[in-house]
């Protein structure tokens, strides 16, 4: 449907400084020596918000066309508010993207559906795209099957949003997070047509059919090619394999 593939490495809390810049260094070289065509994909790299600055300035200075972003935003934009970073820090770094709702946020940070949706706005108010993050856990699917909860968790998330919104959506059932046991390309078709149509009710018809729904958890190498033949997967948010730059480089390669 016209909407370039993303991948999207989420490296979570890992990568120091140092091996953060060692990491993009190597990820450029590696992806030019494959001879990436960038208008066929997009690789954003997501990195703690304390190497922002640095991935910025290794990006800009090599001309390489590799996009990031945080893994979170504030909901505010500006105040007291100890620490918080918003939309506008983050836009300023020349971030294209923040990171709302994923799922350790939700369950660690105890993130409801109405602030990641706060989140949301936020980021859309100052430029940035947001990615935003639902999924259901093993029970959930249990006891509701899989598509129920992250409908419901969307549709909360975008109901605030100005139609038209720029928004990316990432479907990562729980259960399939850092577990190895990634969902099958048939079971997230299943969840991202339903997600579609969620962003195609609350924002309109054509950021319906111009959202780029992702699939994430357990994303590799050898599986990557499977999700993206579906029609309604536009990519992958990958974390562990994200932080092995030959397996990334691969995984923007789809192969
Ligand atoms: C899901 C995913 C990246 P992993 O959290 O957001 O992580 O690929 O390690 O399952």
């Amino acid at each position: 449907a016209g909407r370039r593939p993303l991948i999207a490495g989420n490296w979570k809390l890992n990568l120091d400084h140092l091996q953060s810049i060692a990491f993009v260094q190597k990820l450029a070289w590696s992806l030019q020596d494959a001879k990436l065509d960038f208008r066929t994909v997009e690789v954003a790299v997501f990195p703690p918000f304390t190497d922002l600055r640095s991935v910025q300035s290794l990006i800009v200075s090599d001309h390489f066309p590799i996009t990031f972003g945080a893994q979170d935003v504030s909901e505010h934009d500006s105040g007291a508010y100890t620490g918080e970073i918003s939309g506008a820090f983050l836009k300023a770094l020349e971030c294209t993207y923040a990171i709302v709702g994923h799922s350790e946020r939700r369950s660690y940070h105890h993130e409801t559906s109405e602030l990641v949706g706060a989140k949301a706005a936020a980021a859309i108010r100052h430029g940035l795209v947001p990615v935003i993050c639902v999924g259901e856990t093993a029970e959930d699917l249990e006891a509701r099957g899989a598509s129920a909860v992250p409908v419901e968790q969307l549709e909360t998330a975008l109901a605030g949003l100005p139609k038209g919104s720029d928004i990316v959506v990432a479907y990562e059932p729980v259960w399939a997070i850092g577990s190895g046991q990634a969902a099958t390309p048939e079971q997230a078709e299943n969840v991202a047509a339903q997600l579609r149509a969620v962003v195609g009710t609350a924002l309109g018809e054509e950021a319906g059919a111009a959202t780029r729904i992702l699939y994430g958890g357990s994303v590799k190498s050898g599986n990557i090619a499977s999700f993206l033949r579906e029609p309604n997967v536009d990519g992958a948010l990958v974390g562990g394999a994200s932080l092995v730059v030959d397996e990334f480089a691969k995984i923007a390669r789809f192969q």
